[in-house]
């Protein structure tokens, strides 16, 4: 049950075109219009803004840009996702929470924010610098009927909302390096982390994790990702807000996700080539030591890299290390 801060919120929130009187909200909320009126100082003094007329009551003009799950729940059109939110000042790891939550049963949807992470992590344990609000750090659970080996797949999905949402927002058009990372001139943006867990046939759940550079200046980057990372703001001079830019990456996840449960992973595919960092060039990579160089041609459905090799054999690379 949301608190009667919440309920007021969300009910200003929904009547936002139009006042609505002090006795009214007493009503609804079930409390005296005197703490109606406290409640509304209280969220004066948050930043929040309304303005008030004598005898028609409050109108909502303006949310503070503060993440929190109410704020970014009320711009979200979606069925699913983020239907459920924890948000938290600072946390260990989204991911690892989302993990924990995950395993204990959550619906699908549960979305983790976190402002700061003091153990951020990328794949194979490496450091996530996130011990600072200036990104969107975001782990969100899943649920979804496919084959394990389908799983990588939502790595791909998620590249292609990443791929969009920022060049909705920025209209830059970044790449996708396989295969988790979102590039802006050959800079990483965004890092990816899947993780699933998965028995037979079937999928438990799968947690994703998105972390995005929104609003470090270049000055704010440190060793080691100083010469490799970048940041919307760095990109475009500008700043923006993070609210807005999870909701938009929760509304277009879902869009996305309903349509790969429902007509499968083409249309992912597609996409993601068309922005593919390095498509059509050799790269070199190495397989167990062995240094090996071939034309990166095409995706696979379960996700590999399919590189052309001097003999004009195809070849898969799951866990190859690239020579980007
Ligand atoms: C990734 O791993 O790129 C996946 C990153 C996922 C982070 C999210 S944030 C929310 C959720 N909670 C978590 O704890 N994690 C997820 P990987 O491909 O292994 O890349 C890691 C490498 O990226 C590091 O070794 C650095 O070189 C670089 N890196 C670290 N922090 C970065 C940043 N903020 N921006 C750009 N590059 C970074």
């Amino acid at each position: 049950m949301s608190s009667t801060r919440e309920q007021l919120i969300k009910l200003l929130s929904h009547h936002a075109n139009t006042f609505v009187s002090g006795q009214w909200l007493s009503d609804q909320l079930s409390i005296s219009r005197t703490a109606v009126w406290k409640q509304i100082k209280q969220l004066e003094e948050d930043g929040y803004r309304f303005e008030s007329v004598p005898n028609k009551g409050y109108r909502l003009t303006y949310i503070p840009d503060k993440v929190s799950k109410n704020t970014v729940y009320w711009g979200l059109k979606t069925k699913s996702i983020g239907k459920k939110i924890e948000h938290y000042d600072q946390i260990e790891s989204t991911q690892t929470l989302a993990i924990k939550r995950a395993q204990e049963g959550c619906d699908e949807g549960l979305v983790i924010i976190a402002e700061k992470q003091i153990a951020g992590r990328g794949r194979r344990a490496r450091h996530w610098d996130s011990n600072h609000d200036k990104g969107v750090w975001l782990s969100l659970v899943l649920r979804p009927d496919i084959m394990p080996i389908q799983s990588p797949q939502l790595t791909l999905l998620t590249a292609t909302v990443l791929l969009d949402v920022i060049e909705e927002i920025t209209q830059l058009k970044p790449e996708v390096k396989w295969p988790n990372d979102i590039l802006i001139n050959g800079k990483k943006v965004a890092g990816i982390l899947t993780q699933a867990q998965a028995e037979h046939d079937q999928v438990h759940y799968a947690v994703i994790g998105i972390g995005l550079n929104v609003n470090q200046e270049k000055s704010e980057l440190t060793d080691p990702i100083k010469h490799s990372a970048t940041s919307l703001q760095i990109e475009t001079s500008k700043s923006y807000s993070k609210q807005l830019v999870i909701q938009t990456i929760l509304n277009r996840f879902e869009e996305v996700y309903f349509n790969y449960l429902k007509d499968g992973f083409k249309s992912i595919k597609t996409k993601w080539l068309k922005s593919a960092y390095r498509l059509g060039e050799r790269l070199e990579y190495s397989i167990n030591g062995e240094v090996k160089s071939g034309v990166f041609i095409d995706l696979s459905d379960d996700g590999c890299l399919i590189i052309e090799n001097d003999d004009r054999q195809q070849e898969k690379l799951y866990t190859a290390k690239i020579h980007w």
